[in-house]
This record gives structure tokens, C-alpha cells and sequence, in this order.
């Protein structure tokens, strides 16, 4: 289907099986005003995958990693100011500011539009507008979402095809009139005629806006991991967070795994935690040699798309299909099963290149290889990292890898129905104050926990690392409306499925990340986090013993399985206890973020704020 083009403007030329008026419309539009060299329309093939890949080579995007090492897989460099989502540039332009609420950056629609159709005026010159047709989750699953990213960066297209179901079936689910989300990005670097590229283009000028009304995505500046694979952050969390609250749905940054006990019952866990907090970690478990008959699954590892089902269950799907993970701190002790997703047809993005071109970040091995070139193209050797500094890999340094590659995948990560959810996790990072495991007493005390929600700022975002700030269910950067009509969504959602007679999935409140007075963490992590985690599915099944404390139930030292590890009632207590003044200290800051929320905040959670303050004095 051809559609007319204008004098000096690429041809639109979208293929015969792209039978979609309006989609081809919005294409022409887009390009009309972006005026790029050429359109590509993507088929999602492996052939088309290497011819992109070959290209970036060739531009000096991408290296091709030693095929004896890892098999068809690259490493990209990107440039130094482009490596971390941008929260302070990232908008949500909802018709009334009240709707973005206060923990968004908000604009006027129409004076937002004014900007980006400035921004976006011949940006896109020099260079290829490539047509991304992606579903967020199993192609045509009730719960699956359909976008189309129109982008002028090859790697993000090959980031797509990892991440997404990315390529021409999305046009048959589509056909002539089938919804999408329509989101456009541009690295923001058009190139004058005969001007060299560089190999990682962007732009010091940044802009990551949504539209939650018309349900858009417009993204300017960057090339690096959420801020430019929209499918991703843009709109899995904030595009859907909005579908969902309008829908009776909920999108929410949360792995999801299954828990298969010794009798051969199996369990869902969702659980949410802040980037870079070991979501991915948590997700492809492997659990101690003594927890002989127990297995862990993973479904996904970042997003979770959980809608209500008939039998008043909640039903959950991966909407990704792959793993934007980070990568330093990731070695076969710390997570084998990445690893061994790791062997093959993998990007990986800023970490070192070996000698013998293969890849190394820091935690990978225990010994540091004596020469890399780092993450900014320049010779590192321990060395020089001793006396700079210099890390290898950048701290936020990530794989794209297949979901299909992972030993522990779960044979349902693809079903279209999703998998019934029976406990939600969620987890900060906190070396002080939060114990090891809390279970809620009810819902509104979960919702509670999940919504005052503190954690230590990590490497994933620009800007300062390591001070605690509110992350409200881990979604602070991601919640594409009001945060206090969130909090309603989850207790509205609650009573609408305790009134329908279902049982609700458990709430938990954990932390892996308590601290002793050297520094270090107390709680050995990864594969250990499995006795916290049967703790819970026993409480599941009303077996499980624990204590109560202000906060709600949790297990005492006997409660927990302790074969096959030295863990002492002292180094326990040091991650359990609740110290008093620290918690009046932490309500304080539960406080002040009810104050900044006050707005619409449900008075349910102010109640239950009121009921922990007398708890703790009592
Ligand atoms: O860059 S991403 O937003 O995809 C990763 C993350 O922050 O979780
Ligand atoms: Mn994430």
C-alpha cells in the first residue's frame, strides 16, 4: 500500500501485509514531520536482526563478541551522558495536572505538543524511521497490549525484538483496525548531508512524555534502555498503570515467579522492588541444597500485567520477552540461571570487552581479568581501578537476552491466561529500620506498607545514588497517574474481590538489605532469600508459625528452615528488630509523603497511619 508522499520526503511504501489505514496514516504523519532519509517497515526476522546488527558493526555502534566465547551476541558502548533513565525529564502531560498528581513532572498537553513539535521537526533527517510493531504480552492474550514504535535508532529495534513480540504477526492480530499505542522516539541527532554518525547519537536535550489521555508516548534525546525501548517503562507501567486504574486492571513493576513445593503444589509470587534492587536476581532463584524438592520458576522479572479472573482470582502475565537486566553483581553464584541466559544472542550495553572478546563487569568473577577496555572505550586494568576508581562496566551497565533462553523459565511464562497470584512481595532497599520479612495483618495494612514504601537510590536513575527516598510500591518513576488515585485503584480493587468471596493474595513487606555497623549486609541474599520465601507459602497455607509485631506478622528464628546455613539468633535480631525511635523517625517520613499526596489520599491509609502511630507508642 503506497501512500503519496510529498516532494523530498521518503517513501512511506508500507508492505502488503500492513493493512491498516490509519496506522499508515500516522506513519506518513510522523515522517512528514520528522523528515527521515527513509521508512523501514520491521518484520521481526532473524534476517533482519543480523542485517541490523552487521550494520551497527559496521558503524561502530555494536562489536561483535567472540563467537567461540558467546555466540552471536555484541556489545554496545553507549556515549557517557546517555546511560540511565532521566525521572526529572520524564513527563506525564494528563489533560489536569491534579491527574499526574505530585510525584509527576507535568505539562499542559497542548504547550507540551507545542514543544515536541519543535523538537521534533527534522529530527530524524539523515537517517532511517523504522516501523516497530510490538505486543506487550503472548500475541493475542486478552491481557496483551499492542504499540508501534516508529524510532530512528537501529538498536533500539533490535532491543525491541529481544524485549517484545516484535514483527509482522502483530499486523495479523492488528488487522485493518486494531488498537495500538502509538509511541514515536528519536535519538534527537539528525545529521546534515554528508555528515559523519557517531556511534551512540543523542542528545544532551532530553524529554520522555506520555499522554494518558490519547494514550502516547513521545520520547526525544536518549538511546539508553527505558528512556528509548518503549514498550518497556513508557508504556507497560505508565501508559498501562492508566489503562489499568480506567480498566479495573493493574500494571505494576513486579518479577513474577513460581514456587513448586516437595508435594508438587505450585505457587505465584509477584513482588515488587525498585531498579537495580535484584528483582531479576530474585526471580531465577535456585534454592539451597537443603530445600531438597522445592523449585523456583521464573515468569518475569520486571513488569507484571495482573487482571482480575472469573473465579475472583488475579491473574498475572510477563507482558516482556526478555531481560533488560543489570548486570554487574550478576556471576553463576549470585544468579546461575542468568548466566546461562546469558551464553548466547545477548546485547550486552556498557559493560568491558575482554581481551579475547568476550565480556566482564565487575562481580562477575571473583579475579578481575589483568587488561579490559572499559565501558568508555578505554584500557582498564585493576590497577588503574585502584588508583581511580575507573569501574569496568558502568554501574548500570545492562543485558538484553531472550526470556526464552532462561533454565528456569516456567512452562506457563507464555500462557495467554497469565498464572493465579498468591502473595505480594514488596522490598526496598534499606540498611536500617525495615526488618527481614513483614506480613500485612489485611489488604489496607499491605496497601499500606507497599505505599510508604522507602528505598535507597541506585544507579538506574540519573542523579544521586544511595539516599533513601519513598518509592510507593516501587512505582514512584513509573505510576502514570496520581499516586494517591493508585493507592485508591489497589483498595477499591481489593474490596471489589473480598466482596466476590475470593481469598486475596497475601501482602509482604521485605528487606534483603540490612546493614551492620562495618557496612556490611547482614542477610546473606540470593539463594537464602528462599526461606523467607517458603516461610510465606507456608503461611499460604495457614501452616507457617510466626509473631506479631506493630507492624504485622513475622517469623521468629525458629520459624525459619536453617539447614545448610550458619545464620545465628544475633545476626537474626540484627535484621529483624524494630528499633523505636527509628520507626517514629520512618512514620515522620510516612508523614511527610501523606502530606505531599494529601490530595485525593484515601482516607483508609490515613487511618491506618493513626492505628501504627498508637501501636508503636504502646
Ligand atoms: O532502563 S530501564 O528503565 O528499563 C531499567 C529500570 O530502571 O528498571
Ligand atoms: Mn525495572
Amino acid at each position: 500500500m503506497n501512500h503519496p508522499t510529498m516532494q523530498g520526503m521518503a517513501p512511506v511504501n508500507a508492505p502488503a501485509w500492513v493493512k491498516h489505514p490509519k496506522l499508515v496514516a500516522w506513519v506518513a504523519e510522523i515522517a512528514a514531520l520528522t523528515k527521515p532519509d527513509n521508512i523501514y517497515w520491521c518484520d521481526g526476522s532473524q534476517e533482519e536482526y543480523d542485517r541490523l546488527c552487521e550494520q551497527m558493526v559496521a558503524a561502530g555502534t555494536m562489536k561483535r563478541l567472540n563467537p567461540a566465547k558467546r555466540k552471536n551476541s555484541f556489545l554496545a558502548l553507549s556515549d557517557p551522558s546517555d546511560v540511565a533513565r532521566v525521572e526529572d525529564r520524564t513527563f506525564i502531560c494528563s489533560d489536569k495536572q491534579e491527574d499526574a498528581g505530585p510525584t509527576n513532572n507535568w505539562t499542559a498537553p497542548a504547550e507540551m505538543r507545542q514543544t515536541l513539535n519543535g523538537l521534533f521537526d527534522g529530527c530524524m533527517r539523515g537517517r532511517t524511521l523504522y516501523v516497530v510493531p510490538f505486543s506487550m504480552g503472548p500475541l493475542g492474550s486478552p491481557i496483551a497490549h499492542i504499540g508501534v514504535e516508529l524510532s530512528d535508532s537501529p538498536y533500539v529495534v533490535v532491543n525491541m525484538r529481544i524485549m517484545t513480540r516484535m514483527g509482522r504477526a502483530v499486523y495479523d492480530v492488528l488487522g485493518n483496525d486494531g488498537e495500538f499505542v502509538p509511541c514515536v522516539h528519536t535519538v534527537g541527532k539528525p545529521l546534515a548531508a554528508g555528515e559523519k554518525d557517531v556511534p551512540w547519537p543523542c542528545n544532551p536535550t532530553k524529554y520522555i512524555v506520555h499522554f494518558p489521555e490519547t494514550r502516547e508516548i513521545w520520547s526525544f534525546g536518549s538511546g539508553y534502555g527505558g528512556n528509548a525501548l518503549l514498550g518497556k517503562k513508557c508504556f507497560a507501567l505508565r501508559i498501562a498503570s492508566t489503562m489499568g486504574r480506567d480498566e479495573g486492571w493493574l500494571a505494576e513493576h513486579m518479577l513474577i515467579l513460581g514456587v513448586t513445593s516437595p508435594e508438587g503444589k505450585q505457587y505465584h509470587v509477584a513482588a515488587a522492588f525498585p531498579s537495580a534492587c535484584g528483582k531479576t536476581n530474585f526471580a531465577m532463584l535456585i534454592p539451597p541444597k537443603t530445600f531438597e524438592g522445592w523449585k523456583v520458576t521464573t515468569i518475569g522479572d520486571d513488569i507484571a500485567w495482573i487482571k482480575p479472573g472469573k473465579d475472583g482470582r488475579l491473574y498475572a502475565i510477563n507482558p516482556e520477552a526478555g531481560y533488560f537486566g543489570v548486570a554487574p553483581g550478576t556471576s553463576e553464584k549470585t544468579n546461575y540461571n542468568a548466566m546461562a541466559t546469558l551464553k548466547e544472542n545477548v546485547i550486552f550495553t556498557n559493560v568491558a570487552l575482554t581481551d579475547d572478546g568476550d565480556v566482564w563487569w565487575e562481580g562477575m568473577t571473583k579475579e578481575a581479568p589483568a587488561h579490559l577496555v572499559d565501558w568508555q572505550g578505554k584500557d582498564w586494568t585493576p590497577e588503574i581501578a585502584k588508583a581511580t576508581g575507573a569501574k569496568a562496566a558502568h554501574p548500570n551497565a545492562r543485558f538484553t537476552a531472550p526470556a526464552s533462553q532462561c533454565p528456569s523459565i516456567d512452562e506457563n511464562w507464555d500462557n495467554p491466561a497469565g498464572v493465579p497470584i498468591d502473595a505480594f512481595i514488596f522490598g526496598g532497599r534499606r540498611s536500617t529500620t525495615v526488618p527481614l520479612v513483614t506480613e500485612a495483618r489485611n489488604w489496607t495494612e499491605g496497601v499500606y506498607m507497599a505505599a510508604t514504601m522507602g528505598s535507597e537510590t541506585t544507579a538506574a536513575a540519573a542523579g544521586q545514588q544511595g539516599v533513601v527516598r519513598r518509592d510507593p510500591f516501587a512505582m514512584l518513576p513509573f505510576c502514570g497517574y496520581n499516586m494517591s488515585d493508585y493507592f485508591g485503584h489497589w483498595l477499591e480493587l481489593g474490596k471489589k474481590l473480598e466482596a466476590s468471596g475470593a481469598r486475596l493474595p497475601k501482602i509482604y513487606c521485605v528487606n534483603w538489605f540490612r546493614k551492620d555497623a562495618d557496612g556490611n549486609f547482614v542477610w546473606p541474599g540470593f539463594g537464602e532469600n528462599m526461606r523467607v520465601l517458603s516461610w510465606m507459602i507456608d503461611r499460604v497455607e495457614g501452616k507457617g508459625q510466626g509473631g506479631e509485631h506493630v507492624f504485622g506478622t513475622t517469623p521468629r528464628y525458629e520459624d525459619l528452615n536453617w539447614n545448610g546455613v550458619e545464620f545465628s539468633p544475633a545476626q537474626f535480631e540484627q535484621v529483624t528488630s524494630i528499633d523505636r525511635d527509628a520507626w517514629q523517625a520512618e512514620l515522620a517520613l510516612h508523614d511527610a509523603l501523606f502530606t505531599q499526596l494529601n490530595h485525593r489520599l484515601p482516607q483508609a491509609l490515613a487511618e491506618t497511619r493513626m492505628a501504627l502511630g498508637k501501636r508503636l507508642e504502646g
